[in-house]
């Protein structure tokens, strides 16, 4: 049984999860309009996990037969002036999510719900790869520069990103 402190924290990070998704899916908008079809793809990709993230939180709450409640969605955030600006704002952004996510485990174990607090540990471990990987853009950003001829390389390098699924079972 989920108490109601673990069932309003997972239903809330349901929501947080579909808002990054919102806030890539702007962020490849963004990179679409200047011409950045590698970082697009990049940003549309991690949309596509976080969708994932958040229907694994939502299967596991079918699982243990506890209330789902949809909240709304804020608009994302879309005042982007540059890739480096925006991979900060991601930086940013998934720093929360891994404060959101430790809230989870810590509550989870308050609540000596030991079902949510194994359930958990793949997330914390998906934050460390998140914000490895946002690391990694940002000092490549920092290394190459901003010019026309880094943005280029990396733009192609980001061509690659392939998505691939993440499911609960
Ligand atoms: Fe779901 O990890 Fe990013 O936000």
């Amino acid at each position: 049984m989920i108490s109601d402190k673990v069932r309003n924290i997972l239903n809330e990070q349901i929501n947080k999860e579909f808002y990054s998704a919102y806030l890539y899916l702007a962020m490849s908008a963004y990179f679409d309009e200047i011409g950045l079809y590698g970082f697009s793809n990049w940003t549309k990709v991690q949309a596509r996990e976080e969708v994932d993230h958040g229907m694994i939180l939502f299967d596991y709450m079918i699982d243990r037969n506890t209330k789902v409640e949809l909240m709304n969605i804020d608009t994302p955030d879309s005042d982007f002036t540059s890739p480096m600006q925006v991979f900060e704002k991601i930086l940013e952004h998934e720093i929360k999510v891994t404060e959101s996510i430790n809230r989870v485990a810590t509550l989870s174990d308050d609540e000596c719900d030991l079902a949510t607090r194994n359930f958990i540990n793949w997330y914390i471990a998906e934050q460390v790869e998140e914000e490895a990987s946002v690391r990694d853009v940002i000092s490549k950003l920092g290394m190459f520069g901003e010019e026309k001829a880094s943005l280029y390389l990396l733009d192609n390098e980001f061509k690659g990103r392939t998505y691939s699924a993440h499911s609960y079972k």
